[in-house]
């Protein structure tokens, strides 16, 4: 049964190691050669951002970018590898600088749906219907600078004008309380899927769950999954770890703590994520400390991780779990879940 899931990640997951403290410290792949890593690795997924597809597409024509996007598909075609999703990437260009769909400037705005739309004419190149919103620099610093029931409009509208563009695209929202920004909209799970209620095709809206960005809203990774799945919203997820309210870690998923790691695999499974081709989607960073030639470990090492905490939860005894749970003995059931963690029968 342990096939059944299907794994991805972003090529921006093979990187240089740069902090916001010091310059890179590894050589840069280029796209193509990273490819070349994924099968090797036990992935068949790649996600992108429309720029890692395009680069410089700012400077393309429309046409243009549909034609090099092209290329792209052949070249994942070779590699036997589907795109699983597209995210329009509105955090870089000058014109994000305030965001992009609550930027206060309205042609700062335009522009960021303009170039969500290219990346929904990439997706549809690359040979996907999903597009992933993480709203970056969708908030504030200081809380005057915006209103906020204004920005969550802007931010429907933005998903009303993906949406009527094309009536076969699905947008996951992959919600993030913070970093870059001090406060982000739409900062969980159920922020995302209110929001999407309210769009114009609500069955064509849904979330990216990240274990990280969970974390930092102080919520159980997990529960946010299984409030997801109980809408049948959860329609990809970036695993991976974090230590408390720190920085966006994207450690090695389970890396920091095995239980809950343990028990979002458990959600997936029990609930049958991946049925409809749902990728079990990794967004983890290598440490800064790692050298060139070891530098995907974190890939293999979460999936490896995932793979094992799958086997144990398919090997818990059910109708063991159920007598405890009819007699109310937690204490006994913690036991029983740690000794397994910890390898013991
Ligand atoms: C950052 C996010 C980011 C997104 C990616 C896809 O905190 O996790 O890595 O997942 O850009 O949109
Ligand atoms: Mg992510």
């Amino acid at each position: 049964m342990a096939g059944k899931f299907k794994f991805s990640f972003g090529p921006w997951n093979i990187h240089e190691g740069a902090d916001p403290f010091g310059p890179t410290v590894r050589k840069s792949i280029v796209f193509n050669r990273k490819l070349a890593f994924y099968k090797k690795l036990g992935f068949d997924g790649v996600q992108f951002h429309d720029d890692d597809a395009v680069p410089d597409m700012n400077r393309l024509t429309p046409e243009q970018i549909v034609k090099k996007a092209g290329a792209v598909k052949r070249a994942l075609d070779v590699q036997g590898l589907t795109a699983e999703f597209v995210a329009p990437r509105l955090w870089e260009d000058p014109r994000t600088v305030d965001g992009g769909y609550t930027s206060n400037d309205p042609k700062c705005r335009a522009y960021a749906l303009e170039r969500s739309k290219r990346c929904v004419d990439i997706a549809n190149a690359l040979g996907t219907n999903l597009i992933v919103l993480w709203l970056a620099r969708e908030g504030t610093y200081i809380r005057e600078a915006k209103d906020s029931a204004w920005a969550t409009d802007r931010i429907l509208d933005a998903l009303n004008v993906m949406l009527a563009y094309d009536r076969n695209i699905r947008i996951a929202i992959e919600p993030k309380p913070n970093e870059p920004m001090d406060h982000t909209y739409i900062p969980t799970t159920g922020h995302a899927i209110a929001l999407g209620f309210r769009s114009i095709d609500p069955v064509r809206v849904g979330v990216n769950i990240e274990s990280a960005h969970a974390i930092l809203a102080g919520l159980d990774p997990s529960d946010e999954m299984g409030f997801a799945l109980s809408f049948d919203k959860l329609w990809t997820v970036h695993l991976n770890d974090q230590n408390g309210l720190k920085f966006d870690q994207d450690k090695t998923f389970g890396a920091v703590d095995l239980r809950r790691a343990f028990n979002q695999v458990r959600i997936l499974d029990r609930h049958n994520y991946g049925a409809n081709g749902e990728f079990v989607g990794l967004d983890v960073k290598a440490m800064r400390t790692q050298k060139d030639d070891v530098a995907t470990k974190h890939l293999q090492n979460s999936r490896a991780i995932f793979l094992r905490l799958l086997e144990i939860s398919r090997s818990l005894k059910e109708d063991k779990l159920q007598v405890m749970i009819k007699a109310r003995d937690y204490e006994e059931l913690e036991i029983y879940i740690v000794n397994r963690l910890l390898g013991k029968r």
